[in-house]
């Protein structure tokens, strides 16, 4: 058995992690205490991301890859220009360039089930850099760097979405054929792609008119998969103030939701949108959150402090609102912690998403008032409560992402048309991992040793759906008492411009949970995965298990695919 073994040790009350390699991630000390045994977290800058991270990706355990835009970056590829995308190594906090040659502003993302990134869309290229509209963008894990099809998306998408079917092809839709603040009929783009086509051949445009009806404010559209029993592909799909149910096999609308109340949600007003935590005792039933963006396109108009959930199957539903903890937020991103608590970070309180206008001391900042304190929502109590602040604004073009140890990575921030340094709101290089309260709890985290008996996280470990897999765990004894344990598995998503594509939380059934008299504080587990890929799309997940709200040392990465 691997014993790559993981000693804990507990100091005044906070938790320090010893390995084998430098402790880079050794948690800052904490902040203000609330209560005893919680705090509110720390932030701590560990390094620089090399490009501006406007679009981020999980891509392994401890592996995050950023693009950027066009633009003059300081980290330079071998040719000598600047990189527009780099790969982040989370044990060294180093950033190393990588191969993106076509303009990547703005695009979407999202994994292929069978594993690989797709990523499309863009802008003109210069005299240096070729236009990326038509690009679409593949990255093998295995391999580590982008290959680029250019040409091959049938229309120009800038500010697309981009979802996992469950089938594991992509959809790709809608955007505008040009670049613009705010979209407009003439630059429009109605209509979805699905890479692989289904047949083979080209990629083909299939119309889609409910964008169109959203204009202007229809780029970015918010999307995710509905679980259902009858594997069909249903999609929520929403923009501006509305959204539908759409049977992606038969081309319908099934349902017609009721406009959110408040501001407007999508680009430029940016809002943002989760699934919350989906549970097997609940049959899956979707609520989808949607939270801030703003009422006005207007620069001192106060970003919208709603959120709104509505139960997606549920007939006649109605949004459920909230004042979002009470602050206004435009472009919060939203990240699943892995206790399935929902982080809200970043953003700005007043204005819309785009850059500056103007330079100099007569900038006119579009956003403005940057909220440095993230927000931790609980979904089933459905209460906020303020973190620790962070000292770095990040408003347009900034990510968050939840990183297998339990911690997320915060980056980017880039409200200028090209690299402007030290001028107010630079070009945001520095990277902060924020480390959740849960992280300093008193509570044994979980070690996973094994799943399938593969060690985890040297290669994707396949699982099917439905499948009960086996799980060795080690959990030290918290005063004599078992551990109370839990499980889920986690689609961790393509993020940019406050959207977490194909983003995904639930829920495991733990089936069986045995002391292993092999060792000292080991357990064995059984744990049934999601029926069907309507839950979770197939692809590179990561499984969960943790000890009340101690997350483990990491989550174990798996490959999901349908049993063949
Ligand atoms: C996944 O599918 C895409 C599209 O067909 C292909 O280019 C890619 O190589 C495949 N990846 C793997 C890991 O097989
Ligand atoms: C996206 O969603 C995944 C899973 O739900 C989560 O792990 C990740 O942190 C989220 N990121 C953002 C920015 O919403
Ligand atoms: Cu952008």
């Amino acid at each position: 058995m691997n014993v790559k073994l993981v000693l804990f040790a507990f100091l005044f009350g906070g938790l320090i992690l010893l390995n084998d390699k430098t402790n880079v991630n050794a948690l800052p000390a904490l902040q203000a205490r609330q209560d005893p045994g919680s705090t509110l977290g720390a932030f701590k800058i560990v390094g620089k991301s090399g490009v501006n991270a406007m679009h981020a990706v999980l891509v392994s355990p401890r592996k995050v890859v950023f693009v950027d835009k066009l633009e003059n970056n300081a980290l330079k590829r071998p040719d000598g220009l600047s990189a527009l995308s780099s790969e982040y190594d989370l044990d060294t906090n180093t950033a190393k360039p990588l191969g993106i040659y076509t303009n990547t502003f703005c695009t979407s993302g999202s994994w292929l089930g069978n594993g690989t990134l797709v990523e499309a869309g863009g802008d003109k290229g210069d005299a240096n850099y070729r236009s990326g509209i038509q690009t679409l963008r593949l990255y093998d894990p295995s391999v580590g760097d982008w290959v680029e099809l250019e040409g091959i998306v049938p229309s120009n998408r800038w500010y697309p979405a981009m979802v996992t079917l469950p089938n594991g092809n992509v959809m790709i839709l809608g955007g505008s054929t040009a670049a613009t603040g705010v979209n407009r009929a003439e630059i429009d783009n109605p209509t979805y792609t699905i890479f692989p086509p289904p047949n083979g051949g080209p990629l083909t445009d299939t119309a889609f008119p409910f964008l169109s009806s959203l204009l202007p404010y229809n780029l970015y559209p918010m999307v995710h998969v509905i679980p259902n029993y009858e594997g069909k592909t249903q999609l929520f799909i929403f923009a501006n103030q509305n959204g539908i149910a759409y049977d992606l096999d038969t081309g319908t609308t099934i349902t017609t939701y009721p406009k959110i109340p408040g501001g407007i949600r999508s680009y430029p007003l940016t809002g943002t949108s989760v699934i919350i935590p989906l549970d097997p005792t609940d049959y899956y039933k979707p609520t989808v959150m949607i939270c801030g963006g703003n009422k006005v396109y207007e620069l001192t108009s106060p970003a919208e402090a709603s959120c709104g959930r509505l139960e997606l199957t549920t007939p006649n539903a109605a949004w459920e609102m909230d004042e979002f903890g009470g602050q206004g937020r435009v472009m919060p991103d939203a990240t699943f912690l892995v206790d399935g608590s929902i982080l809200f970070v970043n953003g700005a309180a007043t204005g819309f998403a785009g850059y500056r206008k103007g330079g100099g001391a007569n900038a006119l900042w579009v956003n403005e008032n940057p909220v440095f304190t993230p927000f931790l929502y609980d979904p089933f109590a459905k209460t906020y409560k303020t973190l620790a602040a962070s000292t770095i604004p990040r408003m347009y073009h900034s990510v968050s992402t939840l990183i297998p140890d339990g911690s997320v990575l915060i980056a980017g921030s880039n409200p200028q048309g090209s690299v402007s340094l030290n001028v107010k709101y630079s070009t945001e290089y520095r990277v902060e991992i924020f480390y959740p309260p849960y992280l300093y709890s008193s509570t044994p985290r979980p070690n996973i040793i094994s799943l399938q008996t593969s060690p985890i996280n040297e290669n994707r470990i396949p699982v099917s759906y439905g499948q009960e897999v086996t799980m060795v765990i080690q959990v030290k004894s918290d005063g004599g008492n078992q551990p109370v344990l839990k499980a889920c598995i986690i689609h961790h998503g393509f993020i940019t411009h406050s959207q977490n594509f194909s983003q995904r939380y639930v829920y495991l059934e733990i089936t069986n949970f045995w002391a292993d008299s092999s060792a000292a504080d080991q357990y064995i587990l059984t744990i049934k995965l999601p029926p069907n890929p309507t839950i979770i799309s197939p692809g590179p997940s990561y499984i969960y298990v943790f000890n009340g709200d101690a997350p483990p040392v990491s989550g174990a990465q798996v490959l999901l695919q349908q049993a063949a």
